[in-house]
């Protein structure tokens, strides 16, 4: 059910409103309102489940194990839950968030249908006031924006698609009733973690898929299965153990390898014997999927221990691909492995096997422009009926950019973002107090799994909104020394790691004039969690109360 802007309103005034229905802003929501807060959430989809509610491409499943891949702040809700596969696809997934909604009650405070569409805070107030495409103003003491790191689609803009006379399809935009590919000639642009996912479907029934590649993408198989008999129970029994690895001795928030929790190595991949590395490596590619992100540290910040797996990587994948001049194409050569997202895919390198399929490396002959019946490369026309857009996103920034966010006098935050992106901990920007982002610009979230991240930030926001209140204060804002010193901790995570070296939505590099200073918390949860709870301890040095 879907609540009247009258009912909502009775609820007012807020202490917070919440701004996206996905994984955090659910989460988000509900941690609130335990804690006494009187919050509501505003929606721009018809339904709640985030990334799992607009991505519905045909293919989308998760790739972290569902077990691990869930809320753990509750244990009865993650012992009755069942999974139907190792990793959920798409609509388990929405279907597991809609759960969570109605579970904990937490329907009657959602406003769905909405688009917050700007945002400005009234200083003598010291509140937000929130405007939303329905012409309906919202006001808070807190706005928690939770509206997503990879949400906003990057603009699609080639030239000439206003004549393409062909159906167009964004992955992260699919319509709801599905396209029906029999029959049809099909083009995909994009081969990052959507494009590998939807290619090896459509290419089941297209008369003709072809395939226009930019940047070849590092993939190993997912292994998508029905577990053996007996993990899911054995998991939630042991669920939290499993749970405290996630959070406190792995990479990402995930553990599960072969079906057994593994511990995060320390080692260097240069320590150890080659048989020894192998051996591991062998075992990673056995489990499946992310397993590639639990393996040597000192992968993601020496090139050395990186192209070990890269090697590796690359030897495996040659075996599956006939053509040795398309296996050139699809492997890459030229980037350090895992620096861009590691994709998980089911059959994509063998859909190239297919006599159905073409691949067309965009780099070499780039596109020109879209014509009516397809697009012109620098090498020839291509015909096709349905053009899919596998080509990512604005990541990070691009979703709360999007929206007219006012602070301190009127400034926008866009022209505090207009060179780099300034944030303190990736939680607030200075001169927007009160204004809080889960799963931010300047946070380790896409280095961490989401659905456990947003523990952290918002079990950190709740101790500063319980120390105001006992020093009688209502508003927060980061002092732009804070914010400074904050900027150059993301300066030096970066710097020694490799993510600079390829040209990924990481650091920025896939939205022209898009710095990727400040974007990416390189150094991962573990330091982050240091820093949040010493300034925590320190009494929030750093944040300016008032
Ligand atoms: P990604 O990973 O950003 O991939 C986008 C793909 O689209 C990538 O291969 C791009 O090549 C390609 N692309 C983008 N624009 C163009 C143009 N103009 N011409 C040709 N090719 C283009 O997005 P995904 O949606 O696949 O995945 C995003 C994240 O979601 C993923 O990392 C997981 O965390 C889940 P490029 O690399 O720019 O050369």
């Amino acid at each position: 059910m879907n609540h009247t802007n009258e009912f909502v309103r009775s609820k007012q005034p807020y202490d917070a409103i919440v701004v996206g229905a996905g994984a955090s802003g659910l989460y988000a929501l509900y941690h609130l309102q335990k804690r006494g807060y009187n919050a509501m959430l505003i929606e721009a989809g018809d339904g709640v489940a985030g990334t799992w509610y607009w991505n519905r491409y045909p293919g989308l499943r998760v790739d972290v194990e569902s077990v691990e891949y869930s809320y753990a702040f509750d244990d009865d809700l993650q012992q009755e839950w069942e999974w139907s596969e190792r990793y959920a696809a798409q609509p388990e997934l929405e279907r597991y968030f809609n759960h969570v909604a109605d579970r904990f009650d937490l329907r009657p405070s959602i406003l769905l249908s909405r688009r917050v569409t700007a945002a400005q805070f009234d200083e003598a107030s010291g509140r937000w006031n929130v405007e939303t495409d329905r012409g309906e103003t919202f006001d808070a003491q807190y706005c928690i924006m939770a509206t997503g790191l990879l949400s906003a689609p990057k603009d699609v803009n080639f030239p000439g698609l206003d004549e393409f006379k062909g159906v167009t399809a964004h992955t992260a935009r699919w319509p709801e009733e599905g396209i029906d590919f029999a029959g049809k000639k099909v083009a995909v642009i994009g081969t990052g973690s959507s494009g590998i996912q939807v290619i090896p479907i459509v290419a089941e029934t297209a008369e003709h898929l072809t395939v226009f590649q930019r940047t070849p993408a590092f993939a190993v198989p997912l292994r998508n299965c029905v577990p053996p008999e007996g993990y899911f129970e054995e998991v939630k029994a042991n669920y939290a153990e499993w749970r405290r690895r996630e959070k406190y001795a792995s990479f990402g928030g995930w553990v599960a390898v072969n079906y057994k929790p593994v511990d995060l190595t320390t080692t260097s991949a240069l320590a150890v014997s080659e048989e020894e590395r192998l051996a591991l490596y062998e075992d990673r590619w056995e489990s499946g999927g992310l397993a590639f992100y639990n393996v040597y540290p000192d992968i993601f910040g020496d090139r050395a221990a990186n192209d070990t797996l890269a090697e590796f990587l690359r030897e495996k994948t040659r075996t599956r691909i006939d053509d040795p001049a398309i296996a050139d194409i699809l492997i890459p050569n030229d980037y350090p492995v895992m620096m861009r997202r590691l994709s998980a895919e089911t059959n994509y390198y063998e859909t190239f096997n297919r006599d159905n399929v073409t691949l067309v490396d965009v780099r070499a002959t780039p596109i020109q422009s879209f014509t009516p019946i397809g697009l012109q490369t620098t090498e020839q026309e291509y015909d096709f009926d349905i053009a899919i857009f596998a080509t990512g996103f604005d990541a990070m920034s691009g979703a709360l950019v999007r929206i007219d966010i006012r602070g301190r006098d009127g400034q926008a935050l866009t022209d505090h973002w207009s060179d780099e992106i300034r944030t303190t901990f990736g939680m607030m920007a200075s001169g927007f107090p009160n204004m809080f982002y889960i799963s931010g610009p300047g946070s380790p979230a896409p280095l961490f799994q989401p659905v456990l991240f947003c523990e952290d930030q918002m079990t950190w926001l709740t101790s500063l909104f319980s120390h105001m209140k006992t020093q009688g204060k209502t508003v927060v804002d980061p002092t732009p020394e804070f914010e400074e010193t904050w900027i150059q901790e993301c300066d030096r995570a970066l710097d020694v790691t490799l993510f600079n070296e390829t040209p990924s939505w990481y650091v920025g590099g896939n939205i022209e004039g898009k710095s990727g200073r400040g974007l990416i918390y390189f150094g991962g949860i573990h330091p982050y969690r240091e820093w949040i709870s010493k300034c925590a301890s320190n009494d929030y040095a750093g944040f300016a109360l008032q």
